[in-house]
C-alpha cells in the first residue's frame, strides 16, 4: 500500500500535519491538498488541541511548490479548479480553532511559500529558502502569493520576489517579515517548542487573539479598535480569565479549561 500524502500525528496539546512526498519535496497535487483539507476538517476541533504544526516529510523541503509535472496540461478551467482548491485550503487553516504554525526547513517556494503564509507563524530553520518563482514557468502564483505576501511584507518586496523569482534565505526572510522567528538550526523543534508555550497559555484569550489579529487586519484602525474592545470584554465572561487572575495574584501556575 502507498504512503499517506498527509500525516496528521497528534501529541497530547500539539498536533504534527506532515505534508508527505519527499520524492517530488512534497510538491502540492490535488490529493495532497484535499487530504490537507480533510486533515484540518476531521482533527482540528478535537477537545485539548491547543495548536498544530505543519512541516514536510524529508528534511529537504516545506513544500517546493505545486506539483509542476500535473499543472503542465491544466486547461483554463482546470487552473482555475486548482486554485479554488488552494483557496479551500486556505479557508480551512484560517478556520482551524487553534493556531497554525509552519515550520520550514528547506525550500517553501511557489505554493509552498504560499501554504506557509496561509498559517498564523512561519519558523525558518537555518536551511529555509522562499520564494515565488512562479515567472520562471510562465504563470503567477495562484495560491494567495500575490495577496497575503504584499500584505506580510509589502509592494515593493512583494513586487521584487515575485517579478524576479528570487530565492531568500532565512535571515532574509525574518528582515523582511515575512516569518517570525528564525532559528540556527530545526525549524521543526523550534515550532514545536513555540506551540508547547502557546499551549499553556489561556485557550479562549489565545482563540480571542487570532481573531482580533486576523479578521481586522485590513479594517480601518477604529473599525479593529472596536473589536479588539468587544473581544477583550468578551475574556472577562470566561473562567478562563477569572483562573488566570487568581493564579497571578496566588502565585501559582493557572490550570485552563479553555471556557
Ligand atoms: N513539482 C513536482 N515535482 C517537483 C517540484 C514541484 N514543484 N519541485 C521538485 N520536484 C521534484 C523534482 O522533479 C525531482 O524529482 P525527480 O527526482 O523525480 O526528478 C525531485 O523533486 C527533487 O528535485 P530536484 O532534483 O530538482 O532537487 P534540487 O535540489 O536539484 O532542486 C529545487 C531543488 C530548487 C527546489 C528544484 O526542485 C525546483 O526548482 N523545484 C521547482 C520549484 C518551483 O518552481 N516551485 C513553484 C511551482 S509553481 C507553483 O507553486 C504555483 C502555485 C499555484 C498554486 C495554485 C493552487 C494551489
Amino acid at each position: 500500500m502507498s504512503e499517506p500524502v498527509v500525516l496528521w500525528e497528534d501529541r497530547d496539546a500539539i498536533a504534527v500535519l506532515t505534508v508527505n512526498r519527499p520524492a517530488a519535496l512534497n510538491a502540492l497535487n490535488a490529493d495532497v491538498m484535499d487530504a490537507l483539507v480533510l486533515a484540518f476538517h476531521t482533527h482540528a476541533h478535537r477537545e485539548g488541541l491547543r495548536a498544530v504544526v505543519v512541516t514536510g516529510a524529508g528534511g529537504k523541503a516545506f513544500v517546493a511548490g505545486a506539483d509542476i509535472p500535473g499543472m503542465r496540461d491544466f486547461t483554463v478551467a482546470q487552473a482555475e479548479a486548482f486554485a479554488r482548491k488552494g483557496q479551500d485550503l486556505a479557508a480551512a487553516i484560517e478556520s482551524c480553532p487553534v493556531p497554525v504554525i509552519a515550520a520550514v526547513d528547506g525550500f517553501a517556494l511557489g505554493g509552498g511559500c504560499e501554504l506557509a503564509l496561509c498559517c498564523d507563524m512561519i519558523v525558518a530553520g537555518a536551511r529555509a529558502k522562499f520564494g515565488q518563482p512562479e515567472v520562471n514557468l510562465g504563470v503567477i502564483p495562484g495560491f494567495g502569493g500575490t495577496q497575503r505576501l504584499v500584505r506580510r511584507v509589502g509592494l515593493a518586496i512583494a513586487m521584487d520576489l515575485c517579478l524576479t523569482a528570487r530565492i531568500v534565505d532565512a535571515k532574509e526572510a525574518y528582515a523582511i517579515g515575512l516569518v517570525s522567528r528564525t532559528v540556527e538550526g530545526s525549524a521543526f523543534d523550534a515550532a514545536l517548542e513555540m506551540a508547547a508555550t502557546i499551549a499553556k497559555k489561556g485557550p479562549f484569550a489565545v482563540r480571542m487573539v487570532r481573531r482580533a489579529l486576523h479578521e481586522n487586519a485590513d479594517a480601518p484602525l477604529a473599525t479593529g479598535l472596536a473589536a479588539e474592545r468587544s473581544l477583550f470584554a468578551l475574556c472577562f465572561a470566561t473562567s478562563d480569565q477569572k483562573e488566570g487572575m487568581a493564579a497571578f495574584v496566588e502565585k501559582r501556575e493557572p490550570q485552563y479549561t479553555g471556557r
